[in-house]
C-alpha cells in the first residue's frame, strides 16, 4: 500500500502504532478535515471537535483569514533567523505590545518555551533588579500544574506520570497548594523567591478554578514581596475563559504573561511572553533565543489570530455560551447519578464523573460521544473537559449539549 494512498482508520492508526513512539493514547478517530467547530474522519464522519487541539483552535480549524496570512507570507519568506531583522517581526512586536498592554514581547514558538523563558526572565531580574544572590533565586509553582514537557517543565509537577523516570529535576523550585493564600504568604516570607508561576485555571489538572478572589489576592502578596507573578495563560489565554486572558476577570495585569497555542489559531507554532521593560531588558543580545523564534511566517498568522479574536468578539462570545453551558449541564446534573459537577470559566469548561480517577467510565464516555458526533478526551481519568472552538453559535451548542446529556443518559 502507497503511503499517499487515501489510508482507512485503521492503517492510520497501525502505521502510528508501527513507526511512532508510544507517547499518547489517542481516541480512535483519523481526522483528516477540519473547518470551524467540525472535524471530519478519513471515513467521511463529521464531529464537533470539543477539545479544540487543547484550546489552540479557539478560532475554529483553518479559519480562512489566518489560512490566508500563512499562505500569502508563506511564498514571500518563512524564515531568517535572528541573525538579521525582517520586515514583519518589528510590526509583530508593536502589535502583540499593543494587544495585550506590555512594553514588550520576547517570540518564542511553543508553550512550554514561553514558560522557560519566564522562568530565565525570572532569575534573571532576580539577580539583576531584585538583589538575589547568583544562583539563589526560588521561583514558586502549585500543585497540579503543567506548563509542558521539558526538563524545566516537570521539575515543577506534582504529577508522577510527567516526572517518573525523568530525574533528576531543576533546582530553586519550590510547590505549594494551589488556591491556598496562607501558603503562598508564607513561602513569600523567603528574600530568595523572585517569581510565582501559576496557571489562572488549572486546564490539565481536571479544569480547577481558584476562588474568586485568589488571583487577586495572590497578585497582592507578590507585590508587597517583590516578587513577579507569572501568569501561563497558554491554554487560558486568547479568549477561551470568556475574556482575552482569564487574569482580566481579576483585574489585573501579571508581570510576565505567557501565551502560547491559540496565539497562533493553531496553524503554527507561536509563543510569547510579555513584560515591562525593566523585566524583558535584563536578557541581553546572545542570552536567549530560538532558530524559529519571532519568525515572519509565525508572526503574519498570529497577527490574523488575534485580530480574528477581536474581530469576531470571540471573549464575548465565549462567555455567553459558557454561561449558557454550564446552565444546560447544571439541569441535567440535578437528575444524574453519574455526573457531580460542571465547572469552568466561559468555554474551558469541564464534568466530574463520581467514579474513581482510574476508572474506565469517563474514557468510555468520550468513546459513545464520538459515536454520536461529538470528541473530547478525560483529563485525569474521572475528568472531561469541554472545550470547543470559541466560533461556535448557540444552536451549535445547544446541539452538542443534547449529544452530551443523551449520551451520558446512556451511562446513569
Ligand atoms: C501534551 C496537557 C493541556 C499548557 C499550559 C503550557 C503548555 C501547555 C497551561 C505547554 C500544554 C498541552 C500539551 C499537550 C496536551 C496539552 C495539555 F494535557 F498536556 F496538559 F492542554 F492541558 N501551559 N498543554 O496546557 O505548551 O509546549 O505544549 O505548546 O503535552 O500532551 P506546549
Amino acid at each position: 500500500m502507497a503511503v499517499l494512498d487515501q489510508l482507512t482508520s485503521q492503517e492510520a492508526i497501525d502505521l502510528e502504532n508501527k513507526y511512532g513512539a508510544h507517547n499518547y493514547h489517542p481516541l480512535p478517530v483519523v481526522l483528516s478535515k477540519g473547518e470551524g467547530v467540525y472535524v471530519w474522519d478519513v471515513e467521511g464522519k463529521k464531529y464537533y471537535d470539543f477539545l479544540s487541539a487543547y484550546s489552540a483552535v479557539n478560532q475554529g480549524h483553518c479559519h480562512p483569514k489566518i489560512v490566508e496570512a500563512l499562505t500569502d507570507q508563506a511564498s514571500k519568506l518563512t524564515l531568517t533567523s535572528r541573525a538579521f531583522y525582517n520586515d514583519v517581526l518589528g510590526a509583530y512586536e508593536k502589535f502583540i505590545t499593543s494587544y495585550f498592554g506590555y512594553d514588550r514581547v520576547l517570540p518564542m514558538n511553543t508553550g512550554v518555551e514561553g514558560g522557560e523563558t519566564a522562568v530565565k526572565l525570572t532569575r534573571k531580574w532576580a539577580y539583576e533588579v531584585k538583589g538575589v544572590p547568583e544562583n539563589k533565586a526560588k521561583i514558586l509553582f502549585v500543585e497540579g500544574n503543567f506548563w509542558g514537557r521539558t526538563l524545566g517543565a516537570i521539575s515543577s509537577s506534582t504529577d508522577p506520570s510527567s516526572t517518573k523516570g525523568f530525574g533528576p529535576f531543576m533546582p530553586g523550585y519550590e510547590i505549594i497548594p494551589y488556591n491556598d493564600l496562607n501558603a503562598l504568604a508564607t513561602a513569600l516570607k523567603d528574600p530568595n523567591v523572585a517569581g510565582f508561576m501559576v496557571e489562572p485555571i488549572q486546564g490539565e489538572a481536571g479544569v480547577n478554578v481558584p476562588d474568586e478572589n485568589y488571583l487577586y489576592d495572590a497578585y497582592q502578596l507578590c507585590k508587597e514581596a517583590n516578587v513577579l507573578f507569572i501568569a501561563d495563560e497558554v491554554q487560558t489565554g486568547i479568549a477561551r475563559t470568556g475574556k482575552l486572558v482569564c487574569c482580566d476577570h481579576s483585574g489585573f495585569k501579571p508581570d510576565i504573561l505567557i501565551l502560547g497555542k491559540a496565539l497562533s489559531g493553531g496553524v503554527f507554532p507561536v509563543s510569547a511572553v510579555l513584560a515591562r521593560d525593566e523585566i524583558m531588558l535584563t536578557i541581553k543580545p546572545g542570552e536567549h533565543g530560538s532558530t524559529f523564534g519571532g519568525n515572519p511566517l509565525g508572526c503574519k498568522v498570529a497577527m490574523a489570530a488575534l485580530e480574528v479574536v477581536r474581530d469576531e468578539n470571540l471573549a464575548e462570545n465565549a462567555h455567553e455560551l459558557g454561561e449558557l453551558f454550564r446552565s444546560e449541564l447544571n439541569s441535567y446534573i440535578e437528575n444524574s447519578t453519574i455526573v457531580t459537577l460542571v465547572r469552568g470559566k466561559g468555554l474551558l469548561n469541564a464534568i466530574v464523573i463520581n467514579d474513581t480517577e482510574d476508572s474506565e467510565t469517563a474514557w468510555n464516555i468520550c468513546m459513545k460521544l464520538k459515536e454520536n458526533g461529538l470528541l473530547a478526551k478525560p483529563t485525569h481519568g474521572n475528568i472531561i473537559r469541554f472545550a470547543p472552538p470559541l466560533v461556535m453559535n448557540e444552536e451549535q451548542l445547544l446541539d452538542c449539549v443534547a449529544i452530551i446529556t443523551t449520551t451520558l443518559k446512556q451511562f446513569e
